[in-house]
């Protein structure tokens, strides 16, 4: 299994590496690529060092699976190159995410839709992939009609940049290259990626757009609030979720105690609730606050934490190789 792995200095690329070796993810062959002033720089991968190669190099190279981190505009560019020589890409940007012609995969939703002709897969945001996790079995048991979704996210979501200028300003100094319009240090801002014309941002519309993709049904009603909050890692959810049948809050718990991918932390009483810094290094969604919205039926408030650069991208694009690894044995590929 030869794997490159494109945009690998990254904060997404250098987890990648982590989760790779920590799942002992079997590679005979690694192809970091990056931006053309890293090329000739090493990365470390299971105590050995591996030279950055160029885009050109790793594609004549013909990786088995080449997982995309470095933004939409090198995806929408370089992933087709990839595919046409057979690679299959496995996509982190939102370049390919609501094209039709491509699938959008969380592996415990839908991987089973991967067939061998799907050479670019589009991994979903962050926020998104966490949303639905969490769902996902309580929609099988109870059919979502409706989620109002408020993020709290952490600057990681954004890069380093954004890392740098919490860190500047966190030392008492104005950032010197700020990613952000505002301080982000002591604030919080209603803004996250840029504004469309109906008032929302893109962030707010790729949480409306790919949740009814990836859970298959067009009449999930969703409205989204995403929120950049202080925080160095860990995105946060305060979901309230509406569905067509009566539920009961034992059953939810313990339907979401057997949900795939989650792990539930719901213990008030010991002031135990999903927290962003425990969510580090962690691959699973953490789940908690469940209590009844006391305001109208059928309708269920949860908080929903998860590492960002783990579940909501690194984790969840290696899950995706894992599976097409696992499918090409089971078929003797
Ligand atoms: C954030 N969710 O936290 C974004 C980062 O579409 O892949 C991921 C952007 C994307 O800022």
């Amino acid at each position: 299994m030869k794997l490159a792995i494109v945009g690998a200095t990254g904060l997404v690329g250098t987890e990648l590496l982590k989760v790779l070796a920590e799942r002992r993810f079997p590679l005979t062959e690694l192809l970091p690529v990056a931006s053309a002033k890293s090329v000739g720089q090493t990365v470390e991968f299971l105590g050995k060092k591996y030279p950055v190669v160029s885009m050109d190099d790793a594609l004549a190279a013909r990786p088995d699976i080449a997982i995309f981190s470095a933004g939409g505009s090198v995806s929408k560019e370089h992933a087709p190159r990839f595919a046409a020589v057979g690679t299959t890409v496995i996509d982190n940007s939102s370049a390919w995410r609501m094209d039709p012609t491509k699938k959008l995969v969380v592996p415990e939703l839908n991987a089973d839709t991967l067939t061998p002709e799907d050479k670019i897969i589009a991994n979903p945001n962050c926020s998104t992939i966490q949303l639905v996790v969490a769902i996902n079995e309580l929609h099988k048991a109870y059919k979502v009609e409706r989620i109002v979704v408020s993020t709290y996210q952490s600057v990681t979501g954004t890069g380093k940049k954004a890392v740098d200028q919490l860190l500047e300003e966190r030392a008492g100094r104005p950032a010197s290259n700020p990613a952000y319009p505002h301080p982000i240090d002591l604030n919080v801002l209603p803004h996250i990626d840029v504004f469309e014309a109906n008032g929302y941002t893109k962030e707010e519309l790729k949480m409306v757009n790919e949740t009814k993709k990836i859970m298959g049904d067009d009449s999930i009603r969703v409205t989204a609030t995403c929120v950049r909050i202080p925080v160095m890692g860990g995105h946060s959810e305060a979901l309230n979720v509406e569905f067509a049948r009566e539920f009961e809050l034992d059953e939810v718990r313990a339907i979401l105690a057997r949900t795939p991918g989650v792990e539930l932390v719901d213990n008030p009483s010991q002031n135990e609730y999903p927290m962003p810094k425990d969510s580090h290094g962690k691959d699973a969604v953490l789940v908690g606050r469940l209590r009844r919205d006391e305001s109208q039926p059928r309708t269920l408030n949860l908080w929903v934490v998860a590492d960002n650069l783990r579940k909501g991208a690194a984790t969840n694009a290696v899950q995706i190789a894992e599976y097409l690894v696992k499918k090409q044995a089971a078929v003797g590929g």
